[in-house]
């Protein structure tokens, strides 16, 4: 990234906001002002950056599961298998991206705690965008910066219902 997080998050202009589209019955944008509104959880990390070296981070924010979730992704909540077809792709500006699968975030399947960061080491990312972070990853590739859409993708329906 040419500029770092702290030195963009006070920069003026507007607020960020990400669009959140694709396979969902409630597609829209999103603001770090309507993530802070949620619960918050907090993620202290330590990533090995192959060119960088150990980068600590400390990342509050909801959780992408429950944003996401809001979105109401068009698969049939009661039934666990039709959701292992979704995947979430998170595009930076820069054009850095990240794929996760859904059942990576789901509850039922790997329970991974995905932060939507909004403060980034007490730093307000109003002007950049909230900034996806998996705690568990030893690479900090998955912290992507600038995010300027996530796109919730299902693939093809299956043709029979999944139970
Ligand atoms: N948009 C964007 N986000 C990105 C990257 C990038 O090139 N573009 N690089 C990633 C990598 S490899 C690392 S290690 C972290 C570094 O973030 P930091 O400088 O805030 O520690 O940002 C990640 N997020
Ligand atoms: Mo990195």
């Amino acid at each position: 990234m040419s500029q770092s997080p702290a030195a963009a998050g006070t920069a003026p202009g507007p607020p960020a906001e990400i669009v959140l589209t694709g396979d969902l019955a409630r597609p829209g944008r999103l603001t770090v002002s309507d993530l802070l509104a949620r619960p918050q959880h907090t993620a202290q990390v330590a990533f090995e950056c192959a060119t960088g070296g150990i980068r600590r981070h400390r990342f509050t924010g909801p959780l992408l599961h429950d944003v996401l979730s809001d979105s109401a992704p068009a698969f049939d909540p009661a039934r666990r298998k039709d959701r292992l077809r979704f995947l979430i792709s998170v595009h930076g500006a820069d054009g850095h991206r990240a794929l996760l699968s859904w059942a990576e975030i789901d509850p039922d399947f790997g329970r991974a705690p995905v932060l939507l960061a909004v403060p980034l080491d007490g730093t307000p990312l109003d002007r950049v965008g909230p900034q996806p972070v998996l705690p568990q990853d030893r690479c900090g590739g998955r912290h992507v910066g600038a995010v300027d859409t996530i796109r919730v993708d299902g693939g093809y329906p299956t043709a029979r219902a999944p139970r």
